[in-house]
């Protein structure tokens, strides 16, 4: 029988940059977006506790091609921290781009992270930003919380999605990919390469009825000393 995650009050889910720059008609429209959004509202009710993060962009933000002079989008650069995809803008901070989809739900959500708003450094993952040493801050968030096991959900499962499992993972935390609610941008193997990395990592990435149903709800944060 396959293994059931039974939901309780140390686990949190991150519900990853469900935008409408994202979605169709949307600049960098992932594939297949839109049709996952009743399925993450459906999932995040059955958490307790719920992160959002939203990209969030300035205008001529270091991974617009349009930022680069003669480069065209999906193309890589040599930026000061490495090599980084250049996508066409979106998500600038404020505009229709950069809002929840419509159709998004989750008014429990209890934060909603905002990453990718470094000029010059982009943010894939809701942890470190792309030079891999600025921190969101998130991290110290969850663990303060008291938080264990991070579930995630949401776009793009082979870039935001993906690098934020990594470093869940890497900052101690147990993570779980559900992944029927994810749609992948899925350009030269990199979804491919996602799913060699979540092995290799113990990532799960599981099918969303893997999750059992929840412990008895409480009122309380798990940290909280109960008075
Ligand atoms: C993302 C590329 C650029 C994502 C965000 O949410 O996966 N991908 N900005
Ligand atoms: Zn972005």
């Amino acid at each position: 029988m396959k293994k059931k995650f039974r939901l309780g009050p140390t686990d949190v889910l991150l519900v990853i940059d469900m935008q409408n720059g994202f979605c169709a008609g949307g600049a960098l429209a992932v594939l297949g977006a839109d049709e996952i959004v009743p399925l993450v509202n459906e999932i995040a009710k059955r958490f307790e506790h719920v992160v959002l993060t939203q990209d969030w962009h300035l205008e001529r933000h270091r991974s617009f091609a349009s930022a680069h002079k003669g480069c065209r989008p999906f193309e890589t650069v040599e930026l000061p921290y490495g090599p980084q995809v250049l996508w066409p803008d979106h998500c600038i901070r404020g505009s229709q781009s950069a809002a929840f989809h419509p159709a998004l739900d989750i008014p429990h959500a209890e934060l909603i992270v905002r990453k990718g708003y470094h000029p010059e450094i982009d943010s894939y993952s809701a942890f470190f930003e792309n030079d891999r040493t600025t921190r969101t801050g998130l991290g110290g968030y969850l663990r303060e919380r008291g938080f264990v096991r991070v579930f995630l959900v949401g776009l793009a499962l082979d870039f935001c999605v993906r690098y934020s499992a990594e470093d869940a993972r890497k900052l101690g935390f147990d993570a779980v990919i559900l992944e029927d609610a994810c749609r992948a941008i899925d350009m030269d193997g990199s979804l491919d390469a996602a799913r060699k990395s979540f092995a290799a990592l113990g990532i799960a990435c599981v099918a969303s009825g893997s999750i059992g149903a929840p412990a008895a709800r409480r009122q309380s944060s798990p940290t909280s000393p109960g008075i």
